[in-house]
Formats: C-alpha cells, sequence, structure tokens
C-alpha cells in the first residue's frame, strides 16, 4: 500500500472512532502532564498528534505542584509522565505509548508484527533517553555522550533500520501500514539530525523514510512551529526539573 493511501486509510479510520460515540458525547482530550520540555513526554505527544488527537498540557513548572500530584495519588511510582485519558490515570512512559499505539490503531495487525513494532520502538526510545538524559551531566560529560549518541546513530541504530526497510521493501517498518515505529523513528532522526545535521548522509532509505513520514498530514501538522512538539532542552528546562525533582 502507499504512504498516501495507508495514511488516508487511517485518518477514516480515526475518523469513524470518534463517530462511534454517542450523539452530542464529545470525547474529552487527553490531558497531559509533564514539564514544558521533551524528556520522557516527547514520545507520547508524537504518537497523539500522529494518531490526529488533541490534547491538553498541565506544565510542573514548581515542587508544589509535583507534591501535590504525589498526595492526591496521582503518580503510581512518584514519577511522571502522567497522562489522563479515557476515565485512567496512566503513568509510565512504555505502557501508555502501546496502550495509544493499540487505541489508535498504530500497533500492526498481529501479535508478529506488534512485537517488531515494540522492538523497533524500544530501541530508538533508548537512543532517544541517551539525549534527553545527556541535558543533566556537566557540559564536558554532556558533550561525550551525545558524541557517543551519534556514533551509536551511525554505526548500530540507522544501518540497522536501512537495512530493515532495505530487507522489507516497504514504505514502512513493520507490514505495509503506518505505525508506532515509524513515528518513533520520525522522531529519532530528528533529534539526532539536531546534533548531526548530515547523519543521514550514508542512509539513503531513511531519508527517504524520513520525508515520506513526514508528509504524512499529521506529522505535517506536528511538525510546523507553533505545535506542541517541544524545543531540545535548555538551561531553564534542566534548572526546573532539578529543581522540582530535587535532583
Ligand atoms: N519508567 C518510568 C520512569 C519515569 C521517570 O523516571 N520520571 C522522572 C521524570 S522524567 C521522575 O518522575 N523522576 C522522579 C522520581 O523517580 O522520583 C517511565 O518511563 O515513565
Amino acid at each position: 500500500m502507499d504512504v498516501k493511501r495507508s495514511s488516508r486509510a487511517f485518518q477514516t479510520r480515526a475518523r469513524q472512532r470518534e463517530e462511534d460515540l454517542e450523539p452530542g458525547v464529545m470525547a474529552a482530550k487527553p490531558k497531559l502532564c509533564y514539564f514544558r520540555g521533551r524528556g520522557r513526554m516527547e514520545s507520547i505527544r508524537w504518537l497523539l498528534a500522529a494518531a490526529g488527537v488533541e490534547f491538553e498540557e498541565e506544565f510542573i513548572e514548581t515542587r508544589e505542584q509535583y507534591e501535590k500530584l504525589q498526595k492526591d495519588g496521582r503518580l503510581l511510582f512518584g514519577q511522571v509522565p502522567l497522562v489522563e485519558m479515557d476515565g485512567m490515570v496512566l503513568t509510565q512512559t512504555k505502557a501508555i505509548l502501546s496502550y495509544l499505539a493499540a487505541k489508535y490503531d498504530l500497533y500492526g495487525k498481529d501479535l508478529k508484527e506488534r512485537v517488531r513494532v515494540d522492538m523497533y520502538a524500544d530501541g530508538t526510545l533508548d537512543l532517544m533517553m541517551m539525549i534527553a538524559l545527556a541535558a543533566f551531566k556537566t557540559p564536558g560529560e554532556k558533550e561525550e555522550n551525545l558524541a557517543l549518541v551519534v556514533k551509536k546513530a551511525k554505526t548500530s541504530y540507522f544501518p540497522a533500520f536501512e537495512k530493515i526497510l532495505k530487507d522489507h521493501g516497504e514504505d514502512f517498518l513493520v507490514g505495509n501500514k503506518f505505525s508506532w515505529a515509524d513515528v518513533q523513528l520520525l522522531e529519532a532522526i530528528l533529534m539526532v539530525e539536531e546534533l548531526d545535521a548530515s547523519v543521514l548522509s550514508d542512509f539513503p532509505l531513511l531519508k527517504a523514510f524520513k520525508t515520506r513520514i513526514s508528509s504524512i498530514p499529521t506529522i505535517k501538522k506536528f511538525l510546523q512551529p507553533g505545535s506542541q512538539r517541544k524545543l531540545p532542552p535548555d538551561s531553564h528546562y534542566v534548572k526546573t526539573v532539578r529543581k522540582v525533582l530535587q535532583l
């Protein structure tokens, strides 16, 4: 299936799900509670945006806010990201992502496709977490860690995904359908490109993948300035996280 047909079919299914609600009943928007930055919440924002789902955000700026969330029993293990949706209070990033992938039909067609989506998404999440955590290191360590990320991307992660696309021969990573794995790989590519703009120069299939997935309407919209996509961590973000979590 080509990328346009797959993404059109995907958008139609998303609309139908909304229409399954009782007439006059509006689906409440998911509410995301995290710092005003990428961190562990960014992939959740990406996946909701890719699914065409609008969401609200509450940003944690103070220790008091965080303590109140804990006191109210909203943080299962005392940690964020926190997502409230479908009458549930959810924590644990991967659990939230896999719920969203299943709910919005971005999780392959059967168990064998699902485990591949998980495997690929886990890999890109590992890579992105290395970048997210580097922001909290000393300047020297940060530089070293980020150089290591670029090296790992070039020598391990991107060659693996280039081969997957080559062997698979489809527009998407799993099956011939858009999935969570595609969304997260694009997120990871763009993040590593912020560290080294030429990182894809030896990966022609990944380059084409990036262009293709970026043109899916929901993703294209999320990539526009002014969307809920967050910028790389700056010193204010790092200071706020340190202050709130008492790091
Ligand atoms: N396994 C959890 C880890 C969450 C996590 O470590 N969150 C950090 C903020 S990004 C936190 O809340 N730390 C406070 C703590 O662990 O006490 C997940 O992936 O959601």
